[in-house]
């Protein structure tokens, strides 16, 4: 299977949510798409960077140019299999979101092309996914439990509330007084330093599931020793890039779970080989989201069904993000279970109409 040209496209989503975090107030996705073709068949990947490099350092803009100008052309007409894919784009350092949204159109394409759903050929174990939600930062204490209290209902299997400084303590012992039973964590996105230890170590005390990167968003040595000093387990999400810093995380002790994204961490190949990883340390993992819309909740969904994943997940119901998600199958929790949508590759479908009415730039790459 060859990729005789692609399509980059790059819209705007409106959220249905105001999402606050320590780095910030969104309020829609952009969201870059890529569409491999070949013999007929189209895969689809999509890029999890913001305009601003807020999370990580990598722009819709810096990976726009990198996939037309770099990757595509390296790969068109070139590659059969997904690891000839890795081999061509192994010379270019980084920019692991950039090179995902490639690597996993192209094995969307690939499966598709077998025949087979995506999890088969990852190795998956499961046809549903256990999630819980992530809840950003509300106006007030009585908000935030209104809020988690919907989604207990509804049955989510773990609430995750986005911390800072100023929005920690207080909150998170608000929410589990009300709710002792819950599988709480909370999610700084960095917002910390090791000098605020006082205040980490009081929230050994609320019996969070995980503490989700406290420290800064590319370290490990400084969560390292922080976990030394902690009781609750440390999960590491920005810091983890590649199998390699996987790895380094877990051999320092910088973390007792990690969060997957494949998004993240270069696509579905490294994720594996991050899940391999962790399986040797005996250490947890679960599926992240970065807001993503049904194209790469799909993949998410896929690669969350290989056996490691055995915390919740952030990949819950389209409808709490999006009036109209950009794919026509409804992925939709019951009980706190996504399921696995079936048929070859991710197993859904690109609503066209709704691209066409929100593209902002369309650009197509040929061999
Ligand atoms: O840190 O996990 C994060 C969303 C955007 C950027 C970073 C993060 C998140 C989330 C939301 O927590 C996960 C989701 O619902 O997709
Ligand atoms: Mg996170």
């Amino acid at each position: 299977m060859r990729i005789e040209r692609a399509e980059l496209i790059l819209l705007e989503m409106p959220l249905k949510f105001r999402f606050e975090t320590s780095f910030g107030v969104q309020t829609k996705r952009t969201v870059l798409l890529l569409k491999l073709y070949g013999e007929g068949i189209v895969g689809l990947g999509e890029g999890v960077m913001e305009r601003l490099p807020l999370f990580r350092e990598e722009t819709v803009e810096g990976a726009w140019y990198l996939l037309k100008e770099v990757f595509l052309p390296r790969v068109l007409g070139e590659v059969e299999n997904p690891e000839a894919l890795w081999e061509k784009l192994s010379p270019f350092r980084g920019n692991p979101m950039a090179k995902a949204a490639l690597e996993m159109a192209f094995q969307d394409l690939f499966a598709k092309s077998l025949g087979l759903p995506l999890f088969r050929l990852l190795g998956g174990v499961r046809e549903e996914v256990a999630v819980g939600v992530s809840l950003g930062i509300q106006e007030s204490i009585p908000a935030t439990l209104r809020l988690v209290e919907k989604h207990l209902s509804e049955g989510y299997r773990r609430i995750k509330l986005k911390i800072k400084p100023g929005w920690d303590y207080e909150v998170l012992k608000a929410v589990r007084e009300a709710f002792p039973e819950a599988t709480l964590t909370a999610d700084a996105n960095s917002a910390y330093r090791l000098s605020d230890l006082p205040l980490l170590a009081r929230l050994d005390e609320l019996g969070l599931d995980y503490l989700e990167q406290p420290l800064g968003y590319d370290d490990l040595l400084d969560h390292a020793k922080l976990q030394a000093r902690l009781k609750t387990p440390l999960c590491l999400d920005e810091s983890i890039t590649s199998p390699e810093r996987a790895r380094q995380a877990l051999e320092l002790g910088a973390a007792l779970v990690l969060n997957v994204k494949p998004a993240r961490l270069g696509g579905h190949g490294p994720s594996r080989k991050v899940h391999e990883i962790a399986q040797s340390f005996g250490v947890p993992l679960w599926m992240g989201g970065m807001l993503e819309t049904g194209v790469g909740r799909a993949h998410n969904l896929h690669l969350a069904t290989l056996p490691g994943f055995t915390k919740p997940g952030d990949t819950s119901s389209a409808s709490r993000y999006w009036e109209e998600d950009l794919v026509e199958e409804a992925l939709e929790a019951k009980d706190g279970l996504m399921p696995v949508p079936q048929g070859p590759g991710i197993g859904v479908h690109l609503r066209e109409d709704l691209v066409d009415r929100l593209a902002l730039r369309r650009e197509v790459v040929r061999a």
